[in-house]
């Protein structure tokens, strides 16, 4: 049956009188306007910390008057080519049936847009494929096999993604998944990696346009046609001009429920600074995370970083636990700077 607004108006009321609705709704912040064209602020890139050498390449360009997705891009580029980072592109850890499937998205700040791939196989930089399908489509998503084709469309050329350090990674993983099964178990000592990686990088330049791009071979092993928060705007990346930028490395599954990029971009045009939100975030990924997923103190079993900047130039990185690092690079040069974080490294459930 609809519901009047009478009802609802009194079932609104009950809510609010059972604390899961504030009393009286607060007025909604006001979204600030487009700053004006000569405002100056200080161009900055923020990213993972496997983004270091990534960030310089991008500021270098931004400083030099590129687009600031360009310059991000450019630098998640040398992440996705490299075949030793094995969370991103050429070289990244495959599903479980030993296949390399890519996720990546991005925002450009200044016309408000946005692009993303998941589940791409063969391409080496899909955060390339990303703008094309934001720069070349009425489209924001594509995925698969036609993300696939589509980018081929595009000029991109499919090669194999799988090296043989993965491929070999991949080999000990499955051999030892089932003690019954008909492959040979590898000898016992061999480390099985089970990688969490990828990389997101955010940039503002010096009159305060903002950009930014996540891109991963997402979680090792996973489930042929999963899809994680890198290619879900708002969750992996998200990016507001009038704002700022944020995203996230980790755990995904825990991160797509909380909306996480996003969040923090709303945190910070309610007055957070970008420490202040991107903790907040954490807090609100761990109160919707599953009991399975946490310890008997409440902690989360699982890692997630997120990163964040403002359009004038503040940056912050955060996580749960004690220890994380984050790359970043303005005026002082690029250099590698602790996450904030909610809990010691001993709090974290064995
Ligand atoms: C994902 N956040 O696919 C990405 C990559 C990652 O563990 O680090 N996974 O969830």
């Amino acid at each position: 049956m609809p519901t009047s607004r009478r009802d609802f108006l009194h079932t609104a009321g009950a809510l609010a009188a059972a604390g899961f609705l504030p009393r009286s709704l607060p007025a909604m912040p006001s979204v600030p306007s487009p700053v004006s064209p000569d405002f100056r602020g200080r161009p900055c890139v923020v990213a993972s910390a496997n983004g270091l050498r990534g960030v310089k390449v991008a500021y270098d360009r931004i400083v030099a008057g590129e687009d600031p997705l360009d310059g991000i891009i450019a630098g998640v580029n040398i992440q996705e080519l490299d075949p030793e980072d094995q969370s991103v592109g050429l070289g990244g850890l495959p599903n479980a049936e030993g296949v390399v499937t890519l996720d990546a998205s991005c925002m450009h700040g200044p016309t408000r847009r946005a692009g993303a791939v998941a589940c791409i196989e063969d391409i080496a930089t899909p955060s390339l494929v990303a703008k094309a399908v934001m720069d070349y489509t009425d489209h924001v998503l594509l995925v698969g096999p036609q993300a696939r084709r589509f980018a081929i469309e595009m000029g991109f050329t499919p090669q194999n993604l799988l090296t043989e350090k993965s491929r070999q990674d991949w080999l000990r993983w499955r051999a030892r998944l089932n003690p019954n099964d008909m492959y040979l178990d590898y000898d016992g000592t061999v480390k099985i990696k089970f990688h969490t990686g990828t990389i997101n990088m955010n940039a503002v330049t010096a009159n305060g346009d903002i950009a930014s791009v996540t891109t991963t071979s997402g979680m090792a092993w996973k489930v042929p046609g999963r899809v994680g928060d890198s290619p879900i705007i708002g969750a992996g990346q998200y990016c507001d001009n009038t704002v700022g930028a944020a995203g996230s490395t980790g755990r995904g599954e825990a991160n797509i429920k909380a909306c996480g990029a996003f969040l923090a971009v709303e945190f910070m045009r309610q007055g957070l600074g970008p420490e202040e939100a991107l903790l907040r975030v954490m807090q609100r990924v761990i109160a919707m995370t599953e009991d399975r997923l946490l310890g008997p103190n409440g902690r989360p079993r699982f890692d997630l970083q997120f990163y964040a900047l403002t359009k004038d130039g503040r940056f912050a990185g955060a996580t749960a636990y004690e220890g994380a690092s984050f790359a970043v690079c303005d005026e002082q040069g690029p250099r590698l700077v602790k996450c904030a974080y909610l809990f010691k490294e001993s709090e974290r459930p064995r």
